[in-house]
């Protein structure tokens, strides 16, 4: 039997920024570009036949030239694989696009620069289909139909299963009736398993390297087979950190604590990246030191967020003979026939403010 091997990846944002990150970006925004091209030395060393990579290559329509050659040189290494590119809603190919250069990207390399089309491999027996998006929406699906005949069908394209309709919304029907073996998606940064409707089989790869906390885990690209009527796609990991998102309670705990309990409680490796949310009831007058639990926790980046209350001696506040205690009073005689969730907030928040910066979540 025929078969090809397939790559399939997605949603690197090659160029993006990560601003959250402060001091740690410009390094994480390395590893994610180290950790694509990690890729595509996978495609060299396993002589992969077809690297898909499914839109939003680029983070931006036009991304600084810097990287735009870097990936065309490493593009051009990759010489027994070809590397076909189906723009998304962030690298759509407008006027000035580098995807639009002519004699520019290798020979190995098709782009996908408007609607639905198939390009034939004669030596593979292989026709990959795609389409690309023109500008940041495409309402209407570019998903059609390929050549009934005895080639293996690969396609290639960005768009949205779930049912939202500015960004090339595709339906289970279009798919089946695609005739295609395999298809590559990519805009949904989420994996799928390998899904089937009809004789076709589809999947998000999802993104190869998380950005943000929305793209928790550990993240890669669906390497396999793809034969006429099968494929063999299985999941590889590529990413050189994950995100995670934590929360927990820490009443009745002390800085010391806290930093302990992280450390015990990580959901990936301290090479990671939290966003740690804190919660419960501190009482005493106890504030945790934001600052020292981070750097205590020794994890290459934590944000923590601060959603814990605070529970103060009020009846012994309000007689301080303070601008504290008379805000007590005030705030007191406020809530004496009613007490109201929003001014016991603003009683503890005020109280709070005495002594430190308070910064309010509003949900
Ligand atoms: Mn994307």
């Amino acid at each position: 039997m025929r078969k090809v091997s397939v790559v399939h990846c997605a949603d690197i944002h090659y160029d993006s920024d990560i601003k959250f990150l402060g001091t740690k970006e410009r390094k994480r925004c390395e590893e994610r570009r180290a950790s694509f091209e990690k890729i595509l030395k996978m495609c060299r060393v396993e002589k992969i036949n077809y690297l898909l990579i499914a839109g939003d290559l680029f983070d931006t329509p036009e991304p600084e030239e810097k990287y735009v050659k870097r990936l065309r040189d490493e593009f051009e290494k990759c010489s027994d694989t070809y590397i076909f590119i189906s723009p998304g809603n962030h690298d759509y190919v407008s006027v000035s696009s580098p995807y639009r250069r002519e004699d520019f990207w290798s020979d190995n390399v098709y782009i996908f620069m408007d609607e639905w089309e198939g390009v034939n491999i004669e030596e593979d027996g292989v026709t990959v289909y795609g389409s690309g998006f023109t500008q940041i929406h495409c309402k209407n699906s570019m998903l059609k139909r390929c050549e009934n005949d005895d080639y293996i069908h690969l396609g290639v394209m960005h768009g949205d299963i779930s049912g939202t309709e500015k960004y090339n919304p595709i339906n289970r029907n279009e798919i089946s009736d695609s005739g295609l073996d395999y298809l590559a998606l990519g805009h949904i940064h989420k994996r799928t398993d390998v899904l089937k409707s009809g004789n076709t089989y589809y999947s998000y790869s999802g993104c190869h390297d998380g950005r943000g906390f929305d793209e928790p885990g550990i993240q890669g690209v669906y390497k396999g087979y793809v034969w006429e009527g099968g494929c063999e796609m299985k999941f590889y990991p590529v990413s050189s950190r994950s995100l995670y998102r934590m929360q927990f309670d820490i009443s009745e705990m002390s800085d010391e604590n806290i930093a302990q309990y992280i450390e015990a409680h990580l959901m990936g490796t301290e090479e990671d990246i939290y966003e740690i949310t804190l919660k419960g009831k501190v009482t005493g007058g106890y504030e945790p030191d934001i600052a020292w639990i981070s750097e205590r926790s020794g994890l290459f980046y934590v944000r923590l967020i601060e959603e814990y209350s605070r529970h103060y001696d009020y009846e012994v506040l309000r007689s301080e003979k303070s601008v504290r205690g008379e805000f007590v009073q005030k705030m007191m005689t406020l809530m004496e026939h009613e007490e109201d969730y929003v001014k016991m907030k603003a009683l503890e928040l005020g109280v709070t403010a005495f002594s430190k910066e308070v910064n309010y979540h509003e949900d």
